[in-house]
């Protein structure tokens, strides 16, 4: 990709910092967004130059809110790309794959599709304004894949599925006494904290790091494949007039009513 105007890509002394720059849509991702991200990481993957990578939003209000819920209502989609699809599952299985450290400085809101990519990174250090949390079920879309299953993982199911059944908002201080996030410090502090992680990582041997991420994956690897069911499940369910209650609640600001639901969601 050419030319960024959702993402920002900077190299600084071996750390490559991916920014999402949309702090309108507080750092939301539409399908391009989507597309310069994997751009961003391909090319943090190929450069010699680098060797651990920061994934951030810009502004202080948000880290990434998750997939853009205007577009959505806007045109019921998340807009063009580049290949015609809309390639997040692509996008999480490069923050996986890149073989080298990839953190998330979490500077605000880490919510729906945006919670995921913070769960996906190695790393989480989240300034003390962070909020996180998952919106699907309210919003009318859900990630049952990493999103739902690895997020079990790094917490236990049973914090994990009280994450997605009621899509409460948990601060930084709740996240790290879950083990949810590595270290919160004051915003102020967010990137010299990530500077000095960068730092101790880059003293390392990249090969045996390489071989240490790819074995930490090797045992989640299988979510893939649960990933994919549930992707295409989601391209069926977004369809669905329950879930444009949800999409066209959020855009009007108003609850949803699912009542009406219920009885297919029983049977
Ligand atoms: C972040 C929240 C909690 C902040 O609340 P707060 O502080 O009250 O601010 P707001 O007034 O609500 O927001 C300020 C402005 O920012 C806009 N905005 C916020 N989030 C988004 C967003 N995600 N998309 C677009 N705009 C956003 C607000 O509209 C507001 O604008 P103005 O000032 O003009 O009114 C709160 O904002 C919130 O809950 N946001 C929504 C979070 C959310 O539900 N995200 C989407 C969750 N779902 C996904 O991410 C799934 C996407 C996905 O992964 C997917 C993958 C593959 C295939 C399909 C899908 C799919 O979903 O279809």
């Amino acid at each position: 990709m050419d030319e960024l105007s959702d993402v920002r890509y900077e190299v600084e002394d071996g750390l490559a910092w991916i920014t999402i720059d949309r702090p309108d849509r507080m750092n939301a991702f539409r399908a391009r967004t989507v597309d310069e991200l994997i751009g961003c990481l391909k090319q943090a993957w190929a450069s010699p130059e680098v060797g651990v990578v920061c994934l951030t939003g810009a502004g202080d209000r948000a880290f990434c809110t998750g997939g853009d819920q205007k577009q959505r209502a806007e045109t019921g989609d998340y807009g063009p790309s580049e290949s015609g699809l809309f390639e997040v599952e692509q996008l999480h299985r490069l923050i996986r794959e890149i073989p080298k450290p990839v953190i998330a400085a979490v500077n605000g809101y880490a919510i729906g599709g945006g919670h995921v990519l913070h769960v996906l990174c190695d790393l989480t250090i989240a300034a003390e304004n962070a909020v996180f949390g998952q919106t699907g079920p309210r919003v009318g879309s859900f990630d049952a894949g990493f999103g739902t299953a690895y997020l079990a993982r790094v917490l236990g199911e049973k914090r994990a599925r009280e994450i997605w059944m009621l899509c409460r908002q948990y601060d930084a201080e709740t996240a790290e006494r879950w083990g949810l996030v590595n270290r919160v410090v004051p915003a102020s502090e967010l990137r010299d904290e990530v500077r000095r992680w960068a730092d101790e990582i880059l003293a390392l041997s990249p090969t045996a790091l390489r071989f240490v991420k790819q074995s930490f994956n090797v045992d989640s690897e299988h979510l893939a494949g649960v990933g994919q069911l549930a992707f295409s499940g989601l391209g069926l369910f977004v369809e669905s007039a329950e879930a444009r209650e949800g999409v066209e609640a959020f855009a009007q600001k108003r609850s949803p009513d699912f009542g009406p639901y219920r009885a297919r969601a029983s049977g």
